[in-house]
């Protein structure tokens, strides 16, 4: 089934401008960058788009994180792309993310991990209409 999914590629990667070569990882999948915006995320969208973690011990490191310095927002499109990109993604933490992945190769901590991406459909949904207003 042919499903869209939300990718951040998140301020660390940004700075270290890894951006292209995350694009080209993703493209080698056959999934298609269909929507993409540099932008700096504002606390409000953060904080929206977390709101799930919002009782974490992490939540503030991770809104100040994302709202750090510009990142790419992207709606990636192609056949069973949620799972797949997650699969791309790699482990949160980036000491567990297998070789070939993006957080294995650009990733720097759990919380400096490179990229953003839906989990399941619904995630994928609710984040999508939260950051459609940034294209
Ligand atoms: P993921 O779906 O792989 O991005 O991971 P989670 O949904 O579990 O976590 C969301 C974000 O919280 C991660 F990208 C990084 C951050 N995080 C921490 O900073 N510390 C933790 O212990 C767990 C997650």
């Amino acid at each position: 089934m042919t499903e869209k999914t939300l990718c951040i590629i998140k301020p660390d990667a940004v700075e270290n401008d890894y951006v292209e070569k995350i694009n080209e990882m993703i493209s080698m999948e056959n999934i298609n960058i269909i929507n993409s915006v540099k932008i700096d995320i504002s606390k409000e969208i953060a904080e929206k788009f977390y709101a799930e973690h919002s009782e974490k011990p992490f939540f503030n490191e991770l809104v100040n994180f994302i709202t750090s310095g510009p990142a790419i927002v992207q709606i990636l499109e192609g056949e069973s792309c949620i799972s797949r990109y997650r699969n791309l993604m790699g482990a949160t933490n980036p000491e567990e993310a297998n070789i070939g992945t993006i957080r294995k190769s650009f990733a720097e901590s759990i919380s400096k991990n490179a990229v953003h991406g839906s989990d399941s459909s619904e995630s994928a949904k609710r984040e999508i209409e939260i950051m459609s207003i940034l294209f």
